[in-house]
Parts: C-alpha cells; sequence; structure tokens
C-alpha cells in the first residue's frame, strides 16, 4: 500500500504519518508538504529514519508538481490534510486559504481521476456546519446537517467538501470525507487555543482569551482522529461523510483554568480580549454513524489527553521554542496588540 500524505509537515498530517508507519510496517508513505508557516520537519524527524518514508517539498496548488510526482509514484490512496488551518489567519487574510484549500483539493482530485481513478479522502472540519447555541445542549451536528459557514477559514473547506462530493457524482472518483472536531496533542502549533495557553503560561505570559470565554469546543485527541481516519481508508464506504468527534465538550475558559492548574500558574495570567469577528459559539459533533458503521470510539479520556499533551510540551521545548521566535513574534503582535489595544 503506497499513500500519498499532503500536509503531513503539520499537527495532524505528522501525527497521522507516525501512527501509519508505527502500525503497518508494510506501508509506503510520501509526504507532500509546502513547508509554510505551520509546516515543521522537525515534526517528521521519527519518520526520516524509516525507509518507508519519503518527504517531498511541493505546492498542493501546483498543478505541474502534483502531476509530476503523480507520475512518479504509483499511490493506492491519496489523504489530503494540506490546509491553511487557522480561523483568525483566514480573517486577516482569506485569498491563500481560498488557493490552497480549494484549489489544493481540486487539483489533487484531478490527479487521482487522471493516473487511474485513485482513492480520495479529504480531511474537512465540524466547522463547515457552522455553530449552535449554548443554551440548546441537545443539538448537535450530523452527517446531514446543512453547511452553514461563518469564516473565510470555513466557507473554504466547505467548498472543497462540496467539490470532492461533485468528484464523486460526476466522475465517479472513489471519495471519503471526514468532518472531525477540535483536535489537541503533540506537535500543535502554538496558534491555537491548547498549545497557546501552555506555551504562554509556561513563559509566564498573559493568556489571551476571546470575548467571555464561554464559547465551546468539542475537543479530540489528535490519536483518535488518526484512528478514524485509517478505519475510513480500509472500510469506508465511497461518497460517504463521516462525522467524527470527542463528546467532549468544553468552554475555553474552562480548558485555559485547567491548564493553569495543571501548570501551577495563577489565573491572573488570562486577559480577556476583543471577540474573534463571526466567533462561532458551540461545536458538537454526533459521531454515531462512525461508531456504528466502523466501530470506531474515542479512546483517550480528557483527563489523560490533556495530561499527556502538556507533558509532551514540557518535555519537547526545543520543538515549540524554535517556533515561537522570529515570524511567529511578528504574527502574535500583529493579532493581539489590536485586539487589546480595541477592548
Ligand atoms: P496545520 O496548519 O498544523 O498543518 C497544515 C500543513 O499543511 C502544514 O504542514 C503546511 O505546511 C501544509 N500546507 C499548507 N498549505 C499547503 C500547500 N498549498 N501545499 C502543501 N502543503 C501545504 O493543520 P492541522 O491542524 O494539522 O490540520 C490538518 C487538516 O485537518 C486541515 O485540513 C484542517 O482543516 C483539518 N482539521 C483540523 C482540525 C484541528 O483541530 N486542527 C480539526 C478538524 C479538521
Ligand atoms: O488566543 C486565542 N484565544 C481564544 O479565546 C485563540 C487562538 C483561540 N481562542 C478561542 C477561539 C475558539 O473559540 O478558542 C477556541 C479555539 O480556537 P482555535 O484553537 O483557533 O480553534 P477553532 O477556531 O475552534 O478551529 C480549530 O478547530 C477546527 C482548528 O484551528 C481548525 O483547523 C479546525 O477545522
Amino acid at each position: 500500500m503506497k499513500l500519498l500524505v499532503t500536509g503531513g509537515a503539520g499537527f495532524i498530517g505528522g501525527n497521522f504519518i507516525h501512527y501509519i508507519l508505527k502500525k503497518y510496517s508494510d506501508y509506503k508513505i510520501v509526504c507532500l508538504d509546502k513547508l509554510t508557516y505551520a509546516g515543521n520537519l522537525s515534526t517528521l524527524k521519527d519518520a526520516f529514519t524509516n525507509k518507508n518514508f519519503k518527504f517531498v517539498k511541493g505546492d498542493i496548488a501546483d498543478r505541474k508538481t502534483v502531476d509530476n510526482l503523480f507520475a512518479k509514484e504509483k499511490f493506492d490512496v491519496v489523504i489530503n490534510f494540506a490546509a491553511e488551518s487557522h480561523v483568525d489567519r483566514s480573517i486577516l487574510n482569506p485569498e491563500v486559504f481560498l488557493v490552497t484549500n480549494i484549489i489544493g483539493a481540486q487539483v489533487l482530485m484531478e490527479a487521482c481521476k487522471k493516473f487511474g481513478n485513485i482513492r480520495f479522502h479529504q480531511v474537512s472540519t465540524d466547522e463547515v456546519y457552522g455553530d449552535l447555541p449554548l443554551n440548546r445542549p441537545e443539538l448537535m451536528f450530523t452527517e446531514d446537517t446543512p453547511i452553514h459557514t461563518s469564516s473565510p477559514y470555513s466557507a473554504s473547506k466547505a467548498s472543497a467538501d462540496l467539490l470532492t462530493l461533485a468528484y464523486f457524482r460526476t466522475y465517479g472518483l472513489p471519495v471519503t470525507i471526514s468532518r472531525c472536531s477540535n483536535n489537541y496533542g503533540p506537535y500543535h502549533f502554538p496558534e491555537k487555543l491548547i498549545p497557546l495557553m501552555i506555551t504562554r503560561a509556561l513563559n509566564d505570559k498573559t493568556l489571551p482569551v476571546y470575548g467571555n470565554g464561554k464559547n465551546v469546543r468539542d475537543w479530540l485527541y489528535v490519536e483518535d482522529h488518526c484512528k478514524a481516519i485509517d478505519l475510513i481508508i480500509s472500510k469506508g464506504k465511497m461518497g460517504e461523510v463521516y462525522n467524527v468527534g470527542g463528546h467532549n465538550e468544553k468552554s475555553n475558559i474552562e480548558i485555559v483554568k485547567l491548564i493553569l492548574k495543571k501548570l501551577n500558574k495563577p489565573e491572573s495570567l488570562i486577559t480577556f480580549v476583543e471577540d474573534r469577528k463571526g466567533h462561532d459559539l458551540r461545536y458538537a459533533i454526533n459521531p454515531e454513524k462512525i461508531e456504528k458503521e466502523l466501530n470506531w470510539t474515542p479512546e483517550t479520556k480528557f483527563d489523560k489527553g490533556i495530561e499527556n499533551t502538556i507533558n509532551w510540551y514540557l518535555e519537547n521545548k526545543k520543538w515549540w521554542e524554535d517556533i515561537i521566535s522570529g515570524e511567529y513574534e511578528k504574527y502574535y503582535e500583529k493579532m493581539y496588540k489590536t485586539k487589546e489595544k480595541n477592548l
């Protein structure tokens, strides 16, 4: 089995590569990644020592690069993790989200079609369903919930999902889609809530919480997401969408306070800042379909998962300290100074 994993130098793609290389000694993986600000070769350090792994630097939206790669390697399955993935950045600069997340997915599917009707899996997100109210806990997203996006990021991911289903219906391309809730775990880029708060707390810096901190996310340990994708690739039904979620809803302020408690840091580090524009209130995934049809279940309980994650950041300081210097500092200044000023 030969897999093309795009975006494998990022958070979830990197975890997926480690998971697959460990589980299947006979799988070969080629990782195609543009190495944007979010891509880190150090995330793949262990994979580079495995003879079944190969890395190619390149852009999924560049047809020539993609076609050359498909002509050279005979892929059995393509899993598309590559994306611009941060909602706040999409609010500042939407264009690159359209190029990578929409055109990139289409270029990959076109290559799948051209080089032998190759199996394609699109890694999508619960954000395509929009948000749920905070006062209706019984409501959850199912695969039939209408697409209703809020940010340029989620609109671009929804567009890719629609294109993926169009390639199935129109060309018969064998496709599947997974829509997962918020992931957390090792190698998570420290612009996202959990790793941002852990790394800033460790450096005794202020923790910027948007709005009143009551927005809710459904958190899933990244390895459980990797397991779900592995199952969908081997047993999923073509043309189908699978929701993946952790049955683990938490408000942002709960998460931030828990991190401070675990690190033995004071709550006075919390700073409430201006809210995110168009901020989704609540995400909640109903994962019944994948649980029933593919026998998937979220295995890592949140208490254990957050403990593992915090320990990983404590033990892998070099990984994140390298990231939070230079360009990242400029990003942080730009993103958060105006939020603090506009209060
Ligand atoms: P990430 O930002 O950590 O990593 C993205 C990777 O894609 C990086 O390595 C980057 O270099 C690469 N990339 C970006 N543009 C590229 C391009 N044009 N060509 C090739 N490579 C490119 O993202 P992540 O959090 O690992 O998310 C992976 C996927 O999972 C994304 O599609 C995202 O939408 C989806 N998702 C993420 C979450 C989450 O909680 N992080 C939840 C649900 C779904
Ligand atoms: O500094 C912050 N302060 C804050 O209060 C940041 C970065 C976030 N937040 C809030 C906003 C959200 O309510 O925390 C929550 C989580 O924010 P993010 O980590 O940016 O994630 P989210 O916007 O929920 O999107 C994530 O989950 C779905 C991923 O980044 C997406 O790629 C995925 O599709």
